[in-house]
């Protein structure tokens, strides 16, 4: 029987790893990045499709546990060989498999989860955004403003940033780094702009009270300011503060979404796909939040244009509401590694790829080839030699 149009029938996968300097030190309240260490994934399916796909995990374990060379082993060691050669009616029964009996490792999940949904999608004949039940062609786009030096240092690229149009500017504080910078930057760029903080966990409980301090500033949210796991302090600061909370680290799957609802931790969410495992759990996160009347917006981990085409599609479902953390290609790199770059128009806004199917963009391989650093085949070794082939992947 002819495979359904949604059917992965995945083959073949390469892992590379490129690195890609920041035009600028990106800096949160746990850590540092100067250059991107970026494993990309080529997947090949048993027709001989290929697309690309990102594992956003970075070089240092600060922001989730994960890193490219954890992700790596886990994709090489667990995640290939329960999926090569095997035959899924839709991208949506992946997740289960990839989750049973198998704890943790999300990004590396998704990353092969996320490409076998564009596949599906190619197959399918759609562009990855409708393929996912993605609504929207413009996506308002928000910029993430990294720690620096001084509140002068910062106001100057909030005001860039307003002035090429973005729709939200998120600042990044950490104790020390706070009050007084988001005070210099709603002095400067007004009151009519979305401003938000990200504190990545920098905080305790302890720290309510001057945290109640920003509620004057008319913050859209205050991202993530305490433990990274954490829901229940959540709440009680929740209870303490005007300004909604919303949840980024502690958001692992939609039942950490349901117990965020219920206890009252946040008022809004930001799904990484990468962070909640791929697309079924972030779509899960995504109507489970749509049902409680609760808007998620779309965040970023420094990625590459191939990773974006990804984020892009998911923020174009119906809940996403608030501006994404969708900067365009020139604000991170010299030059990205997708064709078209990723730009942002005057009012704001990136456009969702509806021209073709798949991610819509198209990867410079021989680019690629010179930024690789090393790379990996897996496949499975053929029937003939290996009778579990399952159990045998060779990485060659
Ligand atoms: O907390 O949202 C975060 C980057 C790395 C790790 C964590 C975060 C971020 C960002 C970057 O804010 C957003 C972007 O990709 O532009
Ligand atoms: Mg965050």
């Amino acid at each position: 029987m002819a495979d359904l149009p949604t059917a992965v029938h995945l083959e073949r996968i390469v892992l590379r790893e490129i690195r890609l300097p920041l035009r600028e030190p990106f800096r949160i309240s746990s850590g540092v990045c100067v250059e991107r260490r970026i494993l990309l994934l080529q997947l090949s399916d048993a027709d001989g499709v290929e697309v690309w796909a990102e594992c956003v995990a970075g070089e240092q374990p600060n922001y989730t546990a994960e890193t490219i060379d954890t992700a790596w082993h886990a994709i090489t060691t667990w995640i290939a060989p329960r999926l090569l050669g095997r035959r899924f009616d839709a991208p949506a029964a992946l997740r289960p498999v990839l989750e049973r009996d198998f704890r943790g490792h999300p990004m590396a999940k998704a990353s092969v989860e996320m490409g076998c949904w564009a596949l599906a999608a190619v197959r399918a004949g759609l562009p990855l955004a409708r393929f996912l039940g993605g609504t929207q062609s413009r996506i308002p786009t928000g910029i993430s403003l990294g720690l620096q030096a001084s509140p002068a240092a910062l106001v100057e690229r909030a005001l860039a940033a307003r002035e090429a149009g973005y729709r939200k500017i998120k600042v990044k504080i950490q104790p020390g780094c706070d009050v007084e910078y988001i005070a210099a930057v709603r002095g400067a760029v007004g009151p009519d702009i979305a401003l938000m903080a990200d504190a990545n966990s920098a905080y305790t409980i302890a720290d309510a009270a001057h945290l109640a301090r920003l509620d004057a500033f008319g913050l859209t949210m205050l991202e993530q300011p305490l433990g990274r796991d954490d829901l229940v302090q959540h709440a009680a600061l929740q209870r303490q503060l005007v300004t909604p909370l919303c949840l980024d680290e502690s958001i692992t799957d939609v039942d950490r979404a349901r117990d965020m609802i219920a206890l009252g931790s946040g008022r809004i969410v930001n799904i990484k796909p990468g962070r909640v495992g791929g697309f079924a759990s972030s779509i899960a996160i995504h109507d489970v939040c749509r049902d409680a009347g609760i808007p998620v917006w779309c965040g970023g981990m420094l990625e590459s244009g191939v990773g974006r085409a990804y984020n892009v599609a998911l923020a174009s479902l119906p809940n996403f509401l608030l501006p994404g953390d969708l900067s365009p290609s020139a604000r991170y790199w010299e030059r990205d590694v997708v064709t078209p770059e990723w730009t942002m128009d005057a009012r704001g806004a990136v456009t969702v790829p509806l021209e073709r199917p798949g991610i819509g963009v198209a990867v410079d391989t021989d680019r690629i080839d010179d930024l690789t650093w090393r790379h990996q085949l897996l496949v499975l070794p053929s029937p003939a030699s290996s009778p579990d082939a399952h159990e045998q992947l060779l990485p060659l």
